[in-house]
């Protein structure tokens, strides 16, 4: 698997609209503006497969891509997304966990985190909930370009020890300069192979 025959292959409102499970699936969350789809977009070398933007709170479906007739990515709805109602907020949660609990191909989570800051209290009740229903989550610290090499040594051992992890179990990551992102991919194609 080389993440280079990508395709756009469906958005997904409801858990009743899923696609056939033929692939491993690995889905990626975060919170807005995070920079989600800028990895994943960086992930499969396209610019512009996923929309990425400066307004937070877009994507508001499950959309599933298809990798190299291998693998489906799935980019989760952005959560703690303040503007939108309370109502909005809980129906997009409900449909998430449904399909985080319940979906057989699912082999890991990534979990996107912006390395320039403390461990925020959304990013650590997904990752707790994530471990309480026995699901693997792989945390990716992201726009490490923006800070210096010492800084991001600090701060990515600074969320190390807020989720009790090790440095092998998570990446530091730039889609601006790429850090990270052949790393990504290898450890995906094992997730995926490895079901
Ligand atoms: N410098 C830098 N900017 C980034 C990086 N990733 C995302 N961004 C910027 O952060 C903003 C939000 O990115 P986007 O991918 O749309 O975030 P999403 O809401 O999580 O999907 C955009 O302005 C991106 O250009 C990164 O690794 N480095
Ligand atoms: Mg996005």
């Amino acid at each position: 698997m080389n993440f280079t025959k990508v395709s756009f292959l469906d958005s997904v409102f409801s858990i009743k609209q899923l696609p056939e499970p033929i692939y491993p699936e690995i889905a990626f969350a975060g919170r807005s503006n995070v920079g989600k789809s800028s990895l994943i977009n960086k992930l499969v070398g396209r610019k512009n497969l996923v929309k990425t933007s400066s307004k937070p709170g877009k994507t508001q479906s499950l959309n599933f891509f298809e990798v190299d007739e291998a693998l489906y990515l799935v980019d989760l709805p952005g959560y703690g997304f303040a503007r939108v109602s309370r109502s909005v907020q809980a129906s997009w949660e409900q449909l998430i966990s449904s399909y985080l609990e319940l979906r057989d191909p699912l082999v890991c989570v990534v979990v996107i985190i912006d390395l320039r800051h403390a461990l925020k209290a959304h990013d650590r009740e997904l990752i707790d909930w994530l471990r309480f229903n026995d699901i693997v989550s792989f945390p990716v610290y992201t726009k490490a370009d923006k800070l210096s090499k010492n800084k991001q040594a600090k701060q990515a051992a600074a969320l190390d020890a807020a989720l009790n992890i090790q440095p092998a179990d998570r990446l530091v990551f730039s889609s601006k300069s790429g850090l990270g992102c052949e790393e990504l991919r290898n450890r995906l194609a094992l997730c995926a192979q490895s079901c």
